[in-house]
């Protein structure tokens, strides 16, 4: 392993200034075939169930894709068009007068992931406001758009002959948004402007790019994963192929241009060693997540099977040696991304909110493509930290990065310069319901513990689901299914790593010792114990399921104090607390101002309490621990016992800036900072 598995990325200024005259843009819709998802080759296991399918019902989840659909996205626009001129740069490109172009090159992107999360919205909360909103800018973006289907505000403002001349430039980045949002929009409306905006420019794309034609060797990936979305929704090929291609670019030094980032870092754009031989996690992580999700996107396709082993590989780099245990990855900033094996700075942590959402989307494709249920370990562990710690409980505040303490300097902003993060995030919590069912071909798995309804088809007989829980504060979870006949098949409920305490062998993070793992839960179907069988991390009930069956079950929840393996300095002689799927810290807003000065040793009994913050009922850990308090005069140091209390480290910094540490010393000799 490299010492260093990157160098620094270095941000240029965009200072190209040429105006251009924008050309007519043309709305022609092309006649494809539409709608149906190609059927599969088999490598994927599991088959994924859409949001669109389930409807969201818990006290957990529901709040917070409300949310979404009134807060975040209104502060998605009203920042979009309003108070940046990322709606302006189209306007000024369609008006053709030679303005200059407002913000970076790849603002773009934050327009058409903001499409993208209001197209999931209008699909779970219908809003004719918000569909006007989005057509609003659908217009705005289809007018922008060249004759020959190129669809750039940056260069289109300053300069189109320089088009495509830096791999660097984010134009296919931006344009995979684009698709991802066309997609989305055309699922949630029927409608096709977009999506013909969409299908112009990736087929420009496809006549400059591709086998005895250009080569491009992207500087952010993202193009791939979109160009399988739209394979999946236009039947055509060509575009899989395309994604597919644009994946065996990389690693044999075709990168070119590149000014923006230190193109001669090619691990930087994980562009060092061809997709399929890549054995180590490294560069930004943002880029490595989208690459990774679209190369499992392209093999459930294909069937190619050797980037299933090397994205294996690969996981198994970023999970046993490169993760925090709330699910963050990305450890430096000055690369936002991956330095060396178990650098994990606590708070220097970079950990940005769109790596964590990233971890999401891999993880859920690889779930899909093996059935085994650790990958949905690792993405609830993304999801429930490092994600959701993006989001303000507010809705309308944002972490860019996610450290795990803090000296009180860190808050949530309203936005930032480089805003990827808050669409992001805002996309991943309107389609949730993507992560909680699939399908598998014996019959449904639960991934997630989402109190939601959904249905699905088996042998022709519609299965109805409902599934009811208080989870993550509560692990009791059951679930009504209503065949509308009586059918056989097989239930497959996830065994959450966390309870058993070892979510994958060779896990970075463990319970400390003299903590068991929880015991095996036992299900019941109207009341009486059934059996079931293991299998990949699902217990699988089978069984001749009729209307009304009700299967309940319990994973206890205690707190448990984890550790982490020697390798990790920071945390030695600390413990991290967990309490299900959440990972908690400690604030100083519970904790008389400080969080640095608390003890948990080893024996310490843990409570739980319930707590509001802000309008959010949390469950909060708590316990009489040692803290250290220092005199005025900064001459003697005491030792007093006190309540202390914890709370998820989703739920920090919502109450104004305040002292943090997710990892707790042992002893007070471990405390590193004096009051
Ligand atoms: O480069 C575009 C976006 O800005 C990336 O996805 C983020 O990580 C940030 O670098
Ligand atoms: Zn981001």
């Amino acid at each position: 392993m490299a010492f260093h598995k990157t160098v620094q990325k270095r941000r240029q200024s965009c200072l190209l200034h040429m105006a251009f005259r924008a050309a007519l843009a043309i709305s022609t819709t092309l006649a494809i075939p539409l709608g149906q998802t190609i059927a599969q080759t088999g490598l994927r296991k599991l088959q994924p169930v859409s949001f669109s399918q389930v409807e969201v019902t818990d006290a957990f989840w529901k709040p917070k894709i409300d949310k979404v659909a009134t807060k975040t996205l209104e502060a998605c626009i009203q920042q979009t068009e309003l108070k940046t001129g990322r709606i302006r740069n189209f306007e000024k490109v369609a008006r053709g007068k030679g303005e200059k172009h407002e913000g970076i090159f790849y603002d773009d992107s934050d327009v058409f992931k903001a499409l993208e999360a209001m197209a999931y919205s209008l699909k779970t909360h219908p809003s004719s406001d918000m569909e006007r909103k989005c057509d609003e800018w659908i217009d705005k973006i289809a007018a922008a758009q060249q004759p020959d289907g190129y669809l750039n505000t940056f260069y289109t403002l300053t300069g189109l002959e320089k088009r495509y001349s830096d791999m660097s430039m984010h134009e296919d980045y931006n344009n995979g948004h684009l698709i991802e949002a066309a997609v989305a929009y055309f699922n949630a409306t029927g409608k096709r402007k977009l999506l013909d905006v969409a299908i112009r420019w990736a087929d420009h794309f496809d006549s400059i790019f591709g086998p005895g034609k250009r080569h491009w060797v992207t500087g952010h990936q993202e193009l791939e994963l979109a160009l399988v979305k739209l394979f999946r929704t236009t039947s055509d090929r060509r575009y899989l192929k395309l994604a597919d291609w644009l994946l065996s670019e990389r690693g044999h030094g075709h990168a070119k241009g590149y000014t923006w980032t230190d193109w001669k870092d090619t691990a930087y754009a994980q562009d060092a060693v061809p997709v399929k031989d890549q054995r180590e996690i490294t560069g930004h992580a943002v880029r490595a997540m989208y690459l990774y999700t679209g190369a499992a996107d392209v093999a459930a396709e294909t069937g190619d099977a050797d980037y299933l082993t090397a994205m294996r590989r690969v996981w198994e780099d970023v999970v046993f040696r490169n993760m925090y245990v709330t699910g963050g990855i990305g450890s430096a900033g000055s690369n936002e991304g991956f330095t060396r094996d178990y650098d994990l700075p606590n708070e220097q942590a970079y950990c940005e909110t769109c790596a964590s959402v990233g971890m999401v989307f891999w993880n859920h494709r690889m779930n899909g493509l093996t059935g085994r249920s650790e990958y949905i370990d690792i993405l609830e562990r993304s999801l429930y930290n490092g994600a959701l710690d993006g989001l303000s409980l507010s809705g309308d505040r944002f972490f860019y990065g996610n450290p795990l303490a803090s000296r009180g300097q860190h808050q949530r902003r309203e936005w930032f310069g480089t805003a990827c993060c808050p669409s992001n995030i805002a996309r991943l919590v309107a389609s949730l319901g993507d992560y909680v069912y699939a399908t598998t071909p014996e019959g449904i798995a639960v991934n997630l513990f989402v109190g939601s309804r959904t249905a699905f088809t088996r042998g022709g007989v519609r299965i109805g689901v409902q599934m009811e829980t208080g989870y993550p504060w509560d692990g009791r979870v059951a679930l009504t299914l209503d065949p509308a006949e009586k059918s056989r098949f097989k239930l497959a409920v996830r065994i959450p790593g966390w309870l058993t305490g070892k979510p994958v062998p060779g896990d970075l993070y463990t319970p400390a010792s003299g903590q068991s793992a929880g015991p095996a839960p036992v299900f019941r179907v109207n009341g009486k114990p059934v059996a079931h069988t293991l299998q990949d991390g699902y217990a699988l009930i089978e069984n001749t399921w009729k209307k009304g069956d009700r299967v309940e079950w319990a994973f206890e929840m205690p707190v448990t104090r984890l550790v982490s393996r020697d390798e990790l300095k920071p945390n030695q002689g600390r413990v991290a607390i967990q309490r299900g799927p959440l990972v908690y810290c400690v604030e100083g807003t519970d904790n008389e101002g400080h969080a640095w000065n608390l003890v948990v040793p080893e024996n310490t009994a843990f409570d739980t309490a319930s707590l509001h913050i802000a309008d959010e009922r949390v469950t909060t850990v708590t316990a009489n621990v040692p803290v250290l308090t220092i005199a005025p005069d900064g001459q003697s140091a005491q030792t007093e016992i006190r309540r202390m209390t914890a709370i998820p480290y989703y739920a920090w910094a919502n109450r104004g800036k305040t002292e943090m540490q997710v990892w707790l010393p042992t002893a007070i000799r471990e405390i590193k900072i004096n009051y």
